[in-house]
């Protein structure tokens, strides 16, 4: 039988932006308004202008969601800044279908790769331009910017993965990227 394959012509990335290109692309941004109550200074976060940008991040699906086999591609821009002594950062997720993993690719700037398992046991990962990282299944994943710059990395994931947020916006992480005598830290969550 004849299988149909299906053509993706003209899809690129721009590595000055971040911003992936061509038909079918999903742009999202995430706003301080939006945004605010992630942070753990949620004073500080909210003292900050609602239209502040803190990422912007496009995906690329070539099929559809929970297609078995299939691969997402995405890019992810944070902007640099803070929210008190926190760095801005994603939302963070774990895969809903918890076995799928991730990759990620750095592509410019400097950050962290924040990940936690399902026991709440949080670690990182510096990021830094071409550095590469595997996202194991079941561990919730979150970036922040702990530089000056854009942070900009690609992403690849499957098809199947789907994404929870209401665990993490439940719980959130138990650690945070902070500055700690001017530099990136991870934090333990004290409780509040
Ligand atoms: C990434 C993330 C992207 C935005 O493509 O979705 O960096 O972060 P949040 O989804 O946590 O807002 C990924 O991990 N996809 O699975
Ligand atoms: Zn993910």
């Amino acid at each position: 039988m004849a299988v149909s394959v299906p053509l993706f012509p003209n899809i690129t990335f721009d590595p000055q932006t971040g911003a992936i290109l061509g038909a079918g692309v999903v742009e999202n941004e995430r706003r301080m308004g939006q945004l605010a109550p992630i942070f753990r200074d949620r004073a500080a976060a909210r003292a900050l202008p609602p239209d502040r940008l803190v990422y912007r991040f496009h995906c690329w699906f070539p099929v559809a969601e929970n297609t078995p086999g299939g691969l997402f591609w995405g890019s992810t821009r944070i902007e640099p800044g803070m929210a008190g002594d926190e760095y801005f950062m994603t939302r963070g997720h774990f895969h809903a279908r918890r076995h799928c993993g991730e990759f990620y690719f750095t592509v410019a700037g400097s950050g962290a790769l924040v990940l936690m398992d399902e026991d709440r046991n949080t670690r990182y990962e510096p990021m830094s331009p071409q550095s590469i990282h595997y996202v194991p299944g079941g561990v919730a994943h979150r970036v922040a910017n702990t530089g000056t710059e854009p942070l900009i990395f690609l992403a690849c994931w499957p098809s199947e993965a789907g994404h929870d947020y209401e665990s993490i916006e439940a719980r959130g992480f138990s650690a945070r990227m902070r500055q700690v005598d001017g530099r990136p830290t991870l934090v333990g969550e004290e409780p509040r």
